[in-house]
């Protein structure tokens, strides 16, 4: 078996984890699980992942489930964009465990109850939610020029992967203006263009089964 990344473009941890492998310059195979057709409940993926979810890591001697946990796992193999320094590694840590608690719930919440649940309005309540996550992020990019410091980390491309898609949700980032900043000097980075492609898959499905802007 060769080290495969089981993906879907419009998951946003997914996304996160295709990220790192492509800035990590590695040679994964990306196999992509359809999640709308329901591929994630058949008996070959539950014995990868019984929680049925994407992303997963799996090499000949391991499989990693949750993309934060991949990230780092890639990472620390690698050595590289996740500082063995414990009080720099700390404050990337500190970045990622808010990213799981903060930045994901703003972009599920937002998404699913009209995936899965037949929503055609989103309550203002949850736009607000997304605002305030990204004015968080716009008081951590106000402390240093990358996520988590001054250098390039793993923090950077799980963030990206959630960021690309409120953008592409068509929220304006004028208010944010060291997130922009931070945002268009992640342009070089690779496997930008993908996770944009991904965002927009997304953007696009809810955009279809609302019943008003997908954002005013
Ligand atoms: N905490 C997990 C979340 C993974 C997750 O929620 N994946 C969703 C897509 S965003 C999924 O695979 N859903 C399919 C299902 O639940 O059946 C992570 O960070 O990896």
């Amino acid at each position: 078996m060769s080290p495969t990344l089981y993906h879907h473009p419009v998951s946003v941890p997914s996304r996160a984890a295709l990220l790192t492998v492509r800035n990590l310059g590695l040679d994964v195979e990306v196999k992509v699980i359809n999640i709308y057709t329901g591929e994630q409940n058949t008996p070959e993926y539950l014995k990868i992942n019984p929680l049925h979810q994407v992303p997963v890591y799996a090499d000949v001697d391991i499989v990693v489930t949750e993309s934060r946990a991949i990230i780092c796992y890639l990472a620390s193999v690698a050595n590289k964009f996740y500082p063995t320094d414990l009080k720099k590694r700390a404050l990337v840590d500190s970045r990622l465990f808010f990213d799981a608690t903060n930045s994901f719930p703003a972009i599920r919440d937002f998404a699913r109850p009209v995936l899965r649940a037949g929503v055609k309005k989103i309550p203002q309540e949850r736009r607000d939610v997304i605002l305030a996550w990204l004015n968080s992020i716009e008081l951590f990019l106000g402390q240093s020029k990358w996520i988590a410091g001054d250098d390039l980390s793993i923090a950077d491309f799980t963030f990206l992967a959630h960021v690309a898609s409120a953008k592409a949700f068509g929220v304006s980032f004028d208010k944010f203006p060291k997130l922009n900043d931070w945002y268009n000097r992640c342009k070089e980075l690779p496997g930008f263009d993908e996770n944009e492609e991904g965002s927009q898959l997304l953007a696009d499905k809810l955009a279809g089964l609302l019943e008003e802007p997908l954002w005013n």
